[in-house]
């Protein structure tokens, strides 16, 4: 047969693949191709890590034509487009959420068991993707997820790094850090983009040369340029058919290695020059607070604003030539805090430098497209960059922001002519022996928007750390309350519960989480109340099962499962938490027992490597646990347990495994709190302080059905100046003996003085978490919670309350609110194209 013949024959499928089969039958079929002709393994093969890689691959199928779908749909509604820019994407596993927003879920789940297998142990063969430190990063990753399900036009621009958060191990209860190799068995669900590789410059210098209209132009000359070549991760939205695209950039050497080195024959030395380019995405900084002056930490963030806005300018061009008018109306940039704030000056150069365009035009455009999100009140973990590691870095970037610098300081000065002083607190520059560049004011100069992340947070930013920009440009300000995905922090996490919901509700909850308001009356079921404690105790032995695994202690079911699960942070409190369990420890050495509730609390989270009073917790926590939960008094009534490696799949058993939730944090100091969230979702009740979210989970589920305690916002700086610890640990009979077990060396009998650097913040006059002050209202709340816990009946009931209010903390708000205010995109539907 000749070719003619058989085009003829092959027409329709050589345009039009059919649509890969959404039935169990299709997946078993393409998981034995995938596993026998693509993978070459047969059964027997004894590592369940093929057969997992096999499922990742057919799934992956079925996501990739509703990819392409997704972006014929974009491209043909020529409609407005957001970027999301983060350093930071946590984004978990991705197995079981491809699979629920598939709706595949049940189906894979069968075909896994028809092969003979579980789809509960295979899920387990996937690395987390732990390209974040916490909350912020967490937050990204379920805001992409949001985003897909709204079918809004959003990509999120990140950095692939070779290394994610490290692996956090106990060793005679300290933090041992060990590397997150997580691409090391390799990475099914990425898909590397070669033809967009972009090249990101560093150092060299400007030079000014005239056009042929004679135009002076900025040359960016000599510079040491690294390739960025993006790597694509699927969005799967709940099943409606859209997967938005995550692009995540890896820096590879150019081909251009030191030529005078080539040259007098040292192959090898030019070659490693590769490396120093490559390091830009080796590791993630572990830090969830500024890490001061880091030369290559400016490096990632300039390399990611770079790389992404590259991109989005050539694809620009592609469509409309040199034609920037209705950029602004078309491009949103999000950018998650100060991190990716580089963008500012960046957009403004490729505007200039690249595109030709005047000043005024090129920042009209970047200051309608820019919108900055801010994560902190606190004033230490502003970023800021000294001056010299900007010039050597990014020259040419320096100049544009010292001339944004200069006009907005002219506009200052004819608001209120004379006020240098004024001037001298708003500049973007800090002057100074060090001068230094405020990332967070650069960011709020260039952008048109500014949000926090609570409703407290948002407003303490304009009354405080942004006040002189919030009297200036009020209408930038704005709060956007975060939230989390239902999808995997409910539907997919805990499937007891949601087939529960779903027999009061229907099935739509997943996708309309204000719909849980409808599980309210069946608080006063008594045959509803069973059900919901019988999945509790599930998902409590569930819970058990890994704090028995990973940290060698045992759980009573039917104890209070009190946890704390976060970043270690001194504003956190953590100490105010174990300052508790010992003093539960004492009254059990005392003989206080009387109507006793049995209480296992779990701690877990990551201290930054370099945090020594975070890491100095850790040990305390672990000194404290092996104490106790050796002695026999505390048998049946008292555990305290470490858990290490706390990660978004460990997570995932932890939430729904939960009673109570600690949100403790000094008030003022949270800006919001993610976790608090899915706890509540997941039925456990609060125990918190009026800081963040906790504001607004409180106002949902009312006063009755949450733990409230400690100081005001107001009221912890007013206390500042006369705060007196050591006067509260002496009028406080039961503080005052925590105190003493503490500084006796109960807790290191052979370890001499380690613990006393925290002690002496707990009795310091500037504490400035100020937990002394707020152990007695505490102790009162977790009486209240021991008390509450003893009536099943009454608890349960709090607990399905809680689930029913959290309908406004799924990240679909959020998102729409982002939507709503800040990007305005119309939804749009995938559309069936041509290959
Ligand atoms: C900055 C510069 C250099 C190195 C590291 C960093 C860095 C990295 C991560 C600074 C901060 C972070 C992370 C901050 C973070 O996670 N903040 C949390 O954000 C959540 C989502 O909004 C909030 O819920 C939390 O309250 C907030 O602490």
């Amino acid at each position: 047969m000749d070719v003619k013949t058989l085009r003829k024959t092959f027409e329709a499928s050589l345009t039009d693949l059919p649509p890969v089969g959404m039935d169990v039958y299709s997946l078993v079929e393409d998981f034995r191709r995938y596993y026998s002709h693509t993978l070459g393994r047969d059964r027997h093969c004894q590592s369940a890590h093929y057969a997992y890689e096999a499922l990742v691959l057919s799934l992956r199928d079925r996501l990739m034509e509703r990819w392409k779908n997704t972006r014929y749909g974009y491209e043909a509604a020529d409609a407005g487009h957001a970027y999301y820019l983060s350093l930071e994407f946590l984004m978990g596993r991705a197995l079981g959420n491809a699979a629920l927003n598939l709706g595949l879920d049940e189906e894979t789940e069968l075909a896994v068991s028809c092969l003979g297998m579980e789809l509960e142990d295979l899920v387990e063969n996937e690395q987390d993707a732990g390209l974040g430190n916490g909350g912020l990063g967490r937050l990204a990753a379920c805001f992409l997820d949001s985003c897909a399900t709204l079918q809004l036009p959003v990509t999120g621009y990140g950095l692939r790094y070779e290394y994610g958060m490290f692996r956090q191990e106990i060793v005679a209860g300290e933090q041992v850090e060990g590397p997150d190799h997580w691409l090391r068995e390799g990475n099914a669900w990425e898909l590397e983009r070669h033809e967009y590789t972009q090249r990101v410059r560093f150092e060299g210098h400007t030079e000014w040369r005239r056009n042929n209209v004679g135009r002076k132009h900025a040359h960016w000359v000599d510079s040491h340029d690294v390739l960025a070549v993006p790597y694509d991760v699927p969005v799967p939205g709940y099943q409606n058919g859209t997967v938005n695209t995550l692009r995540l950039w890896k820096a590879c050497a150019t081909d251009e290695f030191d030529l005078g080195e080539f040259n007098a024959g040292l192959y090898p030395e030019s070659v490693s020059a590769k490396n120093t380019a490559e390091q830009i995405t080796l590791v993630l900084y572990p830090n969830d607070a500024s890490e001061s002056g880091k030369e290559l930490r400016l490096r990632q963030q300039y390399f990611l604003a770079s790389a992404s806005l590259q991109d989005v300018v050539a694809r620009w061009v592609g469509k409309h030539g040199g034609d920037f008018s209705d950029f602004a109306d078309k491009n949103r940039f999000q950018l998650n805090d100060t991190h990716p704030s580089c963008a500012v000056p960046e957009l403004m150069r490729l505007l200039m430098d690249e595109q030709g365009l005047e000043w005024d035009d090129a920042w009209r455009i970047t200051s309608a497209t820019m919108a900055y999100t801010n994560h902190t009140l606190l004033p230490e973990a502003l970023e800021r960059w000294p001056v010299p590691i900007f010039a050597r870095l990014l020259p040419r970037l320096l100049e544009i922001v010292f001339e944004i610098n200069a006009r907005f300081l002219a506009e200052v000065a004819r608001r209120w002519p004379g006020d240098t002083e004024r001037q001298r607190r708003l500049s973007i520059i800090e002057e100074g022996p060090q001068p230094q560049v405020r990332m967070a004011y650069l960011a709020i100069v260039g952008s048109f928007s500014v949000n926090g992340v609570a409703s407290l947070h948002s407003r303490l930013l304009t009354e405080g750390l942004f006040n002189d920009f919030f009297v200036l440009w009020p209408h930038k300000f704005n709060n956007k309350t975060n939230g989390v995905t239902p999808r995997r922090w409910l539907a997919w996490c805990n499937p007891g519960l949601s087939g529960l919901i779903t027999t009061i509700v229907g099935p739509d909850w997943v996708a309309d989480l204000s719909l849980l308001a409808g599980l309210a009356p069946q608080a006063s079921d008594a045959d509803f109340r069973g059900h919901w404690r019988e999945v509790k105790l599930q998902n409590k032995r569930r819970l058990a099962q890994l704090v028995k695994a990973d940290c060698g202690v045992v759980f009573n079911l039917e104890a209070i499962f009190d946890v704390q699960v976060k970043r270690i942070h001194e504003y956190k409190r953590q100490l105010l938490n174990l300052l508790h369990v010992i003093h539960l420890y004492d009254r059990l050495k005392r003989g206080d027992t009387e109507n006793w509730t049995p209480r296992c609390v779990l701690i877990g989270g990551k201290a930054a490597p370099g945090y020594f009073l975070a890491k100095r917790i850790i040990k305390l926590i672990n000194n404290v646990a092996a104490v106790i939960n050796a002695d026999p008094v505390t048998d049946g009534r008292l555990r305290l347990a470490f858990l290490p490696n706390y990660r978004v799949s460990a997570m995932e058993i932890i939430a729904p495994g939960a009673d109570l939730s600690e949100q403790i944090s000094t008030a003022g100091k949270e800006a919001s709190g993610t976790g608090n969230m899915k706890f509540m979702m997941n039925g456990a009740l609060t125990i918190g302080t009026l800081d963040g979210a906790n504001v607004e989970i409180l106002e949902e589920v009312g006063e009755e059905n949450f733990f409230l305690f400690g100081l005001t916002a107001d009221k912890v700086e007013g206390l500042r100046s006369h705060y007196d610890p050591a006067a509260i640990i002496a009028a406080d009979t039961d503080l005052n003996r925590v105190m003493q077990l503490l500084e006796c060396g109960y807790f290191n009998q052979f370890e001499f003085g380690i613990f006393d650097p925290i002690l002496q913040t707990i009795r310091s006059p500037n504490d400035p978490w100020m937990t002394a002050a707020d152990f007695r209202s505490y102790v009162e709340a977790q009486q209240r919670v021991a008390e509450a816990y003893k009536d099943e009946e009454h608890w349960t009931k709090m607990s399905i309350l809680n689930t029913a209010a959290s309908g406004r903390f799924s990240s679909d708000r959020t998102i729409a609110e982002y939507n709503r205010d800040i990007w305005k995109l119309e939804p749009i539907p995938p559309q069936n194209g041509t290959l």
